[in-house]
């Protein structure tokens, strides 16, 4: 694919941690510079409030580990995670196990600073390492009566205390249809701030859809298959009338129960005035035409 996305966001948009702050110094020479005149537009005009190290690590969901947003780091170091490797199945010339180690050998990994948008009204901005889904499949192969993705997480009830709860119908699962898992923006990721992805996060490895909430970004894959049929998803499964297949972030669009017109930055403070959310995250320009001709009211 000859298109690569620039990141729009720079590292001032991001809170530097530990080992992250001498390359932050780095860049507020001339490249800062240069990157800060890209960010122009909406995002210039939004205050980004940064987000830490600590925000992205503790503040999670990961339903597996429990349901409040601190269970995923209290407990997700009870999941192994080597050895790893995700079966890639279905309409693919080359079906297998693919071991983790032996897929980054073959990825060119790089960094990616996305804003993260959780159907419950909150984001945040954090910077990934990754490589694109398409080069992926591109090693798998996809065929030509492909039309969807599917994706499962590890399901390993003695090291996940939260699938004893039936909140959703384990292993979780979500999905994209095949243009959208083709698209330069859609990541795997596999650490944050330039380390490995912590295991609340999603380690090894965890898709990131910018344009999409949340749930869309399914962690700690195990499984990948191509089909013909729109795939089922976890949250949809669980309740299709506030969970759709598509969950493009769509400020027009309210949840049953509460707008998405404005988000709340996690970390901005207790008085943080709340943000405007913008269409697909921001990512319009990137990702509106997959839709054009689509209700995205009843297409939600
Ligand atoms: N397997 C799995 N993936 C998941 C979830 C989950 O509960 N289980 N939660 C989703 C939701 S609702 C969000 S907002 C993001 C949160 O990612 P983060 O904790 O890394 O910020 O993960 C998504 N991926
Ligand atoms: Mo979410």
């Amino acid at each position: 694919m000859a298109y690569r996305w620039t990141n729009d966001l720079t590292h001032d948009d991001v809170t530097p941690h530990g080992a992250f702050l001498n390359r932050r110094q780095i860049m507020t020479g001339a490249a800062g510079l240069g990157l800060s005149a890209l960010a122009g537009g909406a995002q210039a005009e939004q205050a980004l409030e940064p987000n830490s190290w600590e925000d992205v690590t503790t503040y999670c969901n990961f339903y597996e580990f429990g349901t409040g947003k601190g269970d995923p780091a209290a407990n997700a170091h009870q999941m192994t995670t080597t050895p790893w490797s995700v079966k890639i199945d279905g309409l693919v010339d080359r079906p297998g196990d693919y071991d983790f180690q032996e897929i980054l050998s073959e990825m060119t990994l790089e960094e990616r600073i996305y804003r993260f948008r959780c159907v419950e009204a909150w984001s945040m901005v954090v910077p990934w390492t990754g490589f694109e889904l398409a080069d992926l499949l591109a090693m798998a192969g996809v065929q030509s009566n492909a039309k969807y993705v599917a994706f499962e997480t590890l399901y390993r009830p003695d090291e996940m205390p939260g699938t004893a709860y039936r909140v959703l119908d384990w292993p979780y699962r979500e999905g994209l249809r095949l243009d959208e898992a083709m698209h330069p923006l859609t990541l795997m990721a596999t650490g944050i701030f330039g380390k490995d992805l912590p295991n609340q996060n999603g380690a090894p490895l965890r898709l990131v859809v910018p344009w999409k909430y949340g749930f869309k970004s399914i962690k700690s894959i195990v499984r990948i298959t191509l089909t013909d049929q729109e795939p089922p998803t976890s949250w949809n499964m669980s309740n299709a009338r506030e969970y759709g297949f598509y969950s493009n972030v769509n400020p027009e669009v309210s949840h049953p129960r509460w707008s998405q017109a404005t988000e709340r930055r996690i970390g901005g403070g207790l008085f943080a005035k709340r943000q405007p959310t913008e269409m697909f995250n921001g990512y319009g320009d990137e990702v509106a035409s997959l839709y054009s001709g689509m209700d995205l009211a009843k297409s939600f």
